[in-house]
């Protein structure tokens, strides 16, 4: 018998085989080569058919046997590599858990947010209630409720865009004094933050998208006094306790009378020291309240622009970049406040 016939030497060929099979594909090739139907194994039992029966016995139960050892070999090897290929792929998948995470970048709060929620703060500590309006207004509140006659030039100063079924942006935040008087009774005491509009010639210090905040104190006997101490207040707690405050005489149709108020503060990097213009103020006007059906009754009113009290004290040169979302200019705030 030559060695391709002796069912041991095929055995131990194929086992060396198996057992060099460096992964799983290697090995599933030996399977076909020694247990496919074209292996040496399978025509050893082909060729049991013209034996005689005693031979056939004998060298059948070798062939068996080989064919098992090897199916055996086999599995085993199979079940080797597959272990080795999963521990590859674990290593290949190593986290470290201890190394240092990425970052992406964060989001932060923009400048003119902290501004607002650090006033509303001052305010809702002084015992105000915060309130909010439309910011589509009708002609009424925005301006013949407040006292605006219909062809004042105060209207012109205050020019805006108007929608084509007559409403318009609203110009200023004043438009929420008649709404909220019409809708709660007095005394109060509350504040409105909110975006304004006007249709005006865009530079370094006028948008025509910003914010203001609006105060309206309204009960028995409130004097120009109880507006000054409000406006101190609001300074003491916006620039430090004595912080010097100014009004001066001016003209808005729904106070009367009416001023504009300053602040005077110092430059924490300069080091210099001027008034900071805020807005306008004074007592609510009569005709105001009676837009209202209010009688009988005192109330002062002040409004600032946001945008023009956080562009000083942190140096924004130009009202435009608060909205360019340029990050070198929003990332200098993120510690801010
Ligand atoms: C006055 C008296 C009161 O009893 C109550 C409120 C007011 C303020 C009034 N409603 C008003 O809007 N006055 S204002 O036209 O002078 O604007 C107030 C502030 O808004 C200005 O001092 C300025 O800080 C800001 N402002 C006005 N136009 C702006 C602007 N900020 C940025 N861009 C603009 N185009």
């Amino acid at each position: 018998m030559n060695e391709s016939q002796d069912p041991t030497a095929l055995k131990q060929a194929a086992l060396q085989e198996i057992q060099e099979a460096g992964d799983l594909d290697a090995l599933q090739q030996c399977r076909v080569r020694w247990l496919g139907k074209k292996g040496p194994l399978t025509a050893l039992l082909r060729s049991l058919g013209s034996m005689s029966p005693e031979e056939r016995k004998a060298f059948g139960q070798d062939v068996n046997a080989a064919k098992q050892a090897v199916q055996a070999a086999i599995d085993s090897r199979k079940t080797e590599l597959e272990a080795a290929a999963l521990d590859a792929q674990l290593e290949n998948e190593r986290v470290d858990v201890t190394l240092p995470g990425t970052h992406g970048p964060s989001g932060g709060l923009h400048l003119l947010t902290k501004v607002t929620n650090r006033l509303l703060d001052v305010f809702q500590s002084l015992g105000y209630d915060v309130v909010t309006g439309p910011e589509l207004e009708t002609e009424h509140y925005n301006f013949s409720a407040l006292n605006f006659p219909p062809e004042h030039p105060a209207r012109d100063e205050q020019d805006t865009f108007w929608t084509e079924d007559g409403r318009l942006l609203r110009t200023h935040t004043s438009p929420m004094q008649v709404r909220y008087m019409e809708q709660h009774k007095p005394p109060f005491k509350v504040v409105v933050p909110g975006k304004v509009f006007r249709n005006e010639a865009v530079d370094a210090t006028h948008e025509a998208q910003f914010h203001q905040l609006e105060a309206l104190v309204v009960g028995e006997r409130v004097t120009m006094a109880d507006l000054k101490g409000a406006i101190q207040e609001m300074a003491d707690a916006l620039f430090g306790e004595g912080t010097k405050t100014r009004l001066q005489p001016s003209f808005f149709p729904f106070v009367e009378p009416g001023a504009e108020f300053a602040i005077w503060w110092t430059h924490p990097k300069t080091g210099k020291e001027e008034w900071l213009e805020l807005g306008g103020c004074g007592m609510v006007h009569p005709n105001v309240f009676k837009a209202a059906g209010y009688e009988g009754v005192t109330g002062f009113a002040f409004g600032f622009g946001i945008e023009r009290l956080a562009m000083v004290p942190y140096g924004v040169p130009d009202i435009r970049w608060f909205y360019q979302s340029d990050l070198r200019v929003l990332d200098q705030f993120r510690g801010s406040l």
